[in-house]
């Protein structure tokens, strides 16, 4: 078993750690004028500036042997080649042939995908442009302006945080809506805003069995009928899935379904059939810039040695603090608008990837696997939890985002912007001494009375991470590079704590027990058997709802 006692590199890390640990990241530059430069990579118009963690040569080498000694050179190919490395669910992973640009065979047991996935994309694209166009129109003939996902998690989180980040490019007429939860409030929202004759409904469901896209899927279908009836259905509804059958039990006709396969994982899969509403929005060929972006990072995550790896070096960066450090929580801070929901969508690829607590030997884990990710945008969080990143008592590695030129290049706000970002990283890492503070305060004309009360609260430790990542423009193929680097990271960490990351059984149990809560709130079951807190939750919740 692969466990923090008897990997000889871990073991080594180990040593490596008890000499590194209280060295301070201010002493590593002091030490090494050209450290920012040594510690940054560069693929196409993005770089990545590494150098603002608690790393150095050594460190980082011992790192990459623990990559070597996980065989990830190997598991890589695996995936690229086609194997079943999803192996408690028996499945390959391949999102990567989604955006295989280069169209070279990929086996599935001895039969190549790519020829079934051009398809698919030939298909997406005839769609997506004869919407954009009006040549498929609504079933009164006008022109599908709304088009509204329905879907979640996986099906629902991909499109949505591309289509919000791809803002910019959308079609001027055309305004994209989603609905996700299962409360009313998504299709009470959004269907009082739409019009029957010019909307259309993707139900995105990779199983078709979904209750929330279900339930939603079927709301909105009624309200459709209602309004145009049955027959409008097969203008007005499509439907992306990999359930054939389910999809036509629903009341979608099967010419109206783009299909995925099992090979693609949901929360992999917003560059399948899952991303129609991003083609729609924005263009097909912005949607295929998209994938050829990703393309371009899985090129460099294949071939790159380790020590130039953009993807392997943040993975291992994020073992180092996680397993060694102790420091098991991660933020992303995307400064720009349009990548807000970034971090809601790491969130899921990273959390429900590698929040898992068994080995692919089926043995519990002995070390610590997945972080807690969590972020949101800069600079409106410097505002709230930034507190806490330069004071508190928690350490939190996090990754700064920002485009150098903005899609909305206003005066001075760019520049501003752009300051604030290089500000925050430079102020984690370098902190203030007390000492500074106090000289600060005297220098305001404070008295010394005042400096000994105020000097430890204006103070900062300092050494705290960050990785800065510089995108030239948040631009489609910048997407795709960025979403394929965060997801072989993600795959390279899995690799490294021996974990299927392609699974996610840790969601199904909550799923099954509201399947038994659900008669009981509609009074269909009584006395079901209960901990006192549900049994009294639900007593509660039936009284007030009476
Ligand atoms: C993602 C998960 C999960 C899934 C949703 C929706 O990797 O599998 O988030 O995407 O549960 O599932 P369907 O697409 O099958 O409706």
């Amino acid at each position: 078993m692969f466990g923090k006692t008897t990997t000889k590199a871990w073991k080594q890390l180990e040593k490596v750690f008890k000499h590194f640990d209280g060295t301070e990241m201010n002493d590593l530059f002091a030490a090494d004028p050209k450290r920012g430069e040594r510690y940054t990579e560069q693929l196409e118009n993005m770089l990545v500036d590494y150098s603002k963690n608690r790393i150095d040569d050594n460190v980082m080498g011992a790192l990459f042997e623990l990559a070597r000694e996980r065989g990830l050179k190997e598991k890589i190919n695996d995936m690229f080649g086609g194997k079943k490395i999803n192996t408690t669910e028996n499945r390959a992973v391949l999102h990567i042939a989604l955006r295989n640009r280069g169209n070279s065979p990929i086996y599935v047991d001895g039969r190549d995908v790519m020829p079934q996935i051009n398809a698919t994309l030939e298909k997406i694209k005839d769609f997506s442009e004869a919407v954009r166009l009006g040549r498929f129109t609504g079933y009164t003939g006008k022109k599908l302006t709304n088009i509204v996902n329905i879907g979640i998690g996986g099906s629902d989180l991909g499109p949505f945080m591309a289509c919000e980040a791809l803002r910019h490019y959308w079609a001027k007429d055309i305004k994209c809506w989603f609905i996700s939860n299962i409360d009313g409030t998504g299709c009470a929202e959004v269907l009082n805003k739409v019009d029957p004759e010019t909307t259309l409904f993707i139900v995105a469901s990779k199983t078709f069995t979904t209750i929330e896209t279900l339930t939603n899927a079927r709301t909105c279908r009624k309200w459709l009928v209602d309004a145009l009836g049955e027959h409008a259905v097969a203008k007005h509804f499509i439907a992306l899935s990999t359930n054939k059958e389910e999809v036509e039990k629903f009341g979608i006709n099967p010419e109206n379904m783009f299909e995925f396969w099992d090979f693609v994982g949901g929360r992999y899969s917003m560059w399948s059939a899952i991303g129609m509403i991003i083609a729609i929005a924005v263009g097909f060929k912005n949607f295929e810039r998209m994938l050829e972006g990703a393309y371009a990072m899985d090129e460099h995550f294949k071939n790159s040695e380790f020590k130039h790896n953009i993807p392997v070096i943040l993975a291992l960066i994020g073992i180092w603090y996680n397993n060694f450090y102790g420091i098991h929580r991660y933020g992303v801070i995307p400064y720009d608008q349009y990548l807000q929901y970034l971090p809601a969508y790491l969130q899921q690829l990273d959390m429900e990837s590698n929040g898992k607590s068994v080995t692919s030997d089926n043995k519990y884990v002995d070390y610590a696997t997945g972080p807690v990710l969590f972020g949101g945008a800069g600079t409106n969080v410097q505002h709230s939890f930034f507190q806490l990143l330069h004071q508190g008592t928690e350490i939190v590695p996090i990754d700064l985002i920002v485009p150098a030129i903005s899609h909305n290049e206003i005066g001075t706000h760019q520049q501003i912007l752009l300051a604030n970002v290089l500000a925050q990283g430079e102020a984690l890492m370098r902190g203030k001494t007390e000492a500074t503070a106090a000289a600060e305060l005297e220098a305001a004309g404070k008295s010394q009375a005042e400096i000994a009360r105020l000097k430890k609260y204006k103070s900062f430790s300092g050494n705290r991470p960050s990785t800065t990542i510089v995108l030239k423009k948040v631009d489609p193929y910048t997407l795709g590079m960025l979403v394929a680097m965060y997801e072989h990271k993600v795959f390279t960490q899995g690799v490294i704590w021996n974990i299927n990351s392609f699974d996610q059984f840790g969601v199904e149990l909550g799923k099954k027990l509201a399947l038994n809560i659900l008669p009981e709130l509609q009074g269909t079951a009584h006395n079901v058997q209960h901990d006192s807190s549900t049994s009294n939750l639900i007593n509660h919740i039936k009284k007030i709802r009476k």
